[in-house]
């Protein structure tokens, strides 16, 4: 081998070599910061496995990102559950339904997500209530997880889908609560232990108006109770009570007033 050949040699072994330090896959991603809130959206192209969403993940695919989520980093995707503790990992499908996922904590099966169906969703919250959507709650046991997912059916060659972490998560925030359970959380919820009675009564007096939850988490019952509570005065309560109603009545819930006003008639 002349001199120069061997320069070659070398340099493409340095070259190669190069390349396999730069293929060296980046360090598992920790995901227990979204624990008990976000959902992450992970995606996969031609027969890979899941793979997290850019820009979270460099090399990831390139995701779609529906409100209420946030893009995966890369897998595996770690997580630790406390000692003496629980866990989940939910696996729900997005977008075009036909995709099916088998769910791996370090190399090990924890099943494959139900069978799927025919439908499309375009959010988490949505995509979690078709039945038509393949989805899987998977228990994560108390310590360290490393999680991948497999791609078992895939009918785009391309796609998206969202899973979540829930529990005892080590470095988690705390769950959000819905202390009355009405579906707002209490960061949001205006009136955290609403009045949920289906229909609005005021003491003995049952209006049979259907007790709506406004998107705030108030009810039309608990807007009455807090005309109620803390004023003494007789006289503020009725005008508190005459604001809401007249306020109802500009939403066209004129009926509504109506049976309500006659049980506030009467608990006066
Ligand atoms: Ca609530
Ligand atoms: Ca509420």
């Amino acid at each position: 081998m002349t001199r120069s050949k061997r320069f070659v040699h070398l340099l493409s072994f340095a070259v190669a070599l190069m390349g396999a330090l730069f293929a060296i896959p980046s360090v598992a991603d920790d995901v227990s910061e979204w624990a008990n809130g976000e959902w992450l959206v992970f995606g996969w192209y031609g027969d890979s496995d899941a793979t997290g969403c850019r820009p979270a993940d460099p090399d990831g695919a390139w995701c779609y990102i529906p409100a209420g989520s946030v893009p995966a980093n890369n897998p595996p995707w770690e997580v630790t559950v406390e000692y003496g503790g629980s866990g989940t990992i939910t696996v729900v499908d997005a977008f075009m339904s036909g995709d099916q996922f088998e769910i791996f904590d370090n190399y090990m099966s924890l099943g494959l997500t139900s069978a799927p169906g025919s439908a499309y969703c375009g959010t988490p919250d949505q995509c979690i209530g078709m039945a038509e959507m393949s989805a899987g709650v998977f228990e994560l046991t108390p310590g360290y997880h490393a999680i991948t997912i497999g791609v078992v059916l895939n009918p785009f060659y391309v796609g998206a889908a969202f899973f979540r972490v829930d529990g005892d998560i080590v470095g988690a925030p705390p769950p959000i609560q819905d202390t009355d359970g009405d579906g707002v959380y209490d960061d949001e919820d205006q009136c955290i232990v609403s009045d949920l009675n289906p229909t609005v009564a005021i003491g003995d007096c049952d209006s049979g108006v259907v007790n709506t939850l406004y998107v705030d988490g108030c009810t039309i019952a608990d807007r009455l109770q807090e005309c109620g509570n803390g004023v003494r005065n007789h006289g503020l309560r009725v005008s508190c009570t005459a604001d809401l109603l007249n306020e109802m009545m500009k939403s066209y819930e004129i009926e509504k007033v109506g049976a309500i006003q006659r049980c506030v008639a009467q608990d006066n």
